[in-house]
């Protein structure tokens, strides 16, 4: 029921929130609830929020009928979006393009840093994941941690990482804590889940028994994770959308000659690239001035409106047809800090309306289909803190932050992080195609049921990533159908 609910709303162009989403399962008729609801509206609302359908409710009931215009304004009153939701675009007619911009930090920033910003931050992580995994079976009953930790039975209790480490002799031993308390988790060497990666300010449940000295003995630790697999929702047409990312104009390793080529092709003839309507890129999109010691030796344009002035130069020699979003990366002329804000007005008016700016991560709709865009700088520190995970292999990154339903855990390392009111880089919606890029390695996969693709680079090796043996695979195009799902990468 839930995915018929989610492509019906799907279809007439409009959202739910999940708390909407939850009320409406558990009516009687779902998708007759919720028609009655957009009957009553006025405008199409780019956002179901659960008030508006109770409200709408209420008003029904004691008006004795349908009322007038209950529920949301019209998306023109930017106040009365929720946090964090802002929307780019109207509703298109079928054949126009149809990109809306469904949730990024920009214009919603609030932090300054302090102390009580950084706990704030936490709690609300906390609060978000441990919600997910309180709805988990595995975890029905659990505890405080002052309270399990007492326990003499079985215990099941939510925690955040507070360290991870690994003895002498292979045990992995984690430090988990919650509002309560705090208590060291045994992960024992004999057992599958020493091999479990687990990082720093993750969130996860913890299953086991608590032994004479205070100690939980895990038997089982449980993710937040996608639990129940779900289909793609797909476009009605056949568009298809190709992403690229890290392509670093300015630098004299940007890859022209392959530019060109793909420029090339997508103006062409050929079926395939005619059916392309969208292109994301997942941040830098230049190479920027000065995020390395040194960098001015290995710049060909050394002016940072330069390198974005040539990017909106081959962006407008792209087809007409194409509708171009960009994320801003590390290398990128806003705030390092994510959740990164999209670029600044004096970037922005460089380039032609075919771009629409996003800001990283983001979530995207594409007719209907749902993009978690992320540049994917987290990688750094998940390649460095997970046994096994390497910047060859970055799916294997991308599934475990869909496991943990976070993009960036490891708070403190080489991934700055904001300390917003909410933390933005929870992946609170299970999109329907995931991306990254920032590892200049091209690959796909998928995990139950959620599109994954690495975006390639259209820069050669840097003496930098010679020096770290980070060996890139640039100038592929990974092209995901919106109709289906079906996914293949091109090369050039
Ligand atoms: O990142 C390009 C590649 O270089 C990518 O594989 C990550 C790697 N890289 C970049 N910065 C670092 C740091 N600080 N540590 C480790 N590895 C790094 P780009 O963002 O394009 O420079
Ligand atoms: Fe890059
Ligand atoms: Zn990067």
């Amino acid at each position: 029921m839930r995915e018929e609910l989610l492509a019906f709303v799907s279809r007439h162009g409009t959202l739910l929130e999940p708390a909407a989403i939850e009320f409406l399962l558990s009516q009687r008729d779902p998708i007759a609830k919720v028609e009655g609801f957009l009957d009553s509206c006025a405008e199409t609302p780019f956002l179901v929020r659960l008030e508006d359908i109770v409200a709408a409710a209420e008003i029904g009931r004691t008006a004795g009928g349908r009322p007038s215009r209950p529920g949301p304004q019209p998306p023109t009153s930017a106040p009365a979006m929720p946090a964090s939701f802002r929307r780019q675009g109207d509703r298109a007619a079928d054949n126009d393009p149809d990109v809306r911009i469904l949730r990024d930090i920009t214009g919603r920033s609030t932090c300054e840093g302090t102390l009580e910003d950084f706990t704030r931050y936490f709690r609300h992580r906390f609060a978000v994941l441990g919600g997910m995994l309180r709805r988990r079976r595995e975890l029905a009953g659990s505890q405080d941690i002052s309270k399990a930790r007492r326990s003499t039975r079985e215990v099941r209790m939510i925690g955040m990482v507070a360290d991870v480490r690994t003895t002498k002799n292979g045990h992995r031993i984690l430090e988990l804590e919650d509002d309560s308390d705090r208590v060291p988790v045994l992960l024992p060497a004999d057992s599958s889940l020493a091999a479990e990666a687990v990082v720093q300010d993750e969130v996860i449940g913890v299953v086991g028994t608590v032994n004479g000295k205070g100690l939980v003995i895990a038997t089982s630790l449980v993710r937040p994770d996608i639990p129940n697999p779900k289909a793609f929702g797909g476009a009605n047409g056949h568009a298809r959308v190709a992403f690229l990312s890290d392509v670093h104009v300015g630098s004299r390793t940007f890859l022209e000659d392959r530019w060109s080529k793909m420029s090339a092709w997508l103006g062409g003839s050929d079926d395939t690239a005619r059916s392309i309507r969208y292109l994301v890129v997942s941040g830098d999109v230049v190479d920027g001035i000065g995020v390395y010691p040194r960098q001015d030796e290995e710049l060909a344009i050394d002016d940072i409106y330069g390198q974005y002035e040539a990017l909106a130069r081959m962006i407008a020699a792209l087809p007409d047809r194409l509708r171009v979003i960009l994320l801003p990366g590390n290398h990128d002329a806003v705030r390092p800090a994510e959740p990164q804000p999209t670029f600044p007005a004096s970037i922005q008016k460089l380039f032609d309306s075919h771009v629409v700016f996003a800001g990283n991560p983001c979530l995207l709709s594409l007719e209907g289909v749902r993009i978690l865009a992320y540049h994917g700088r987290s990688m750094d520190d998940l390649v460095s803190s997970i046994p096994g995970m390497s910047y060859q292999r970055p799916l294997d990154a991308m599934k475990a932050m869909l496991r943990m339903r976070h993009l960036a855990p490891i708070y403190g390392g080489k991934t700055p992080i904001a300390p917003e009111a909410e933390d933005h880089l929870i992946i609170e919606e299970v999109p329907d195609i995931f991306v990254t890029g920032h590892v200049h390695a091209a690959g796909m996969d998928q995990y139950r049921g959620v599109v994954l693709v690495s975006a390639s680079t259209w820069q050669a090796q840097t003496p930098y990533q010679k020096m770290r043996n980070i060996e890139p695979s640039p100038a592929r195009l990974p092209i995901v159908d919106l109709g289906t799902g079906q996914a293949w990468i091109r090369e050039f």
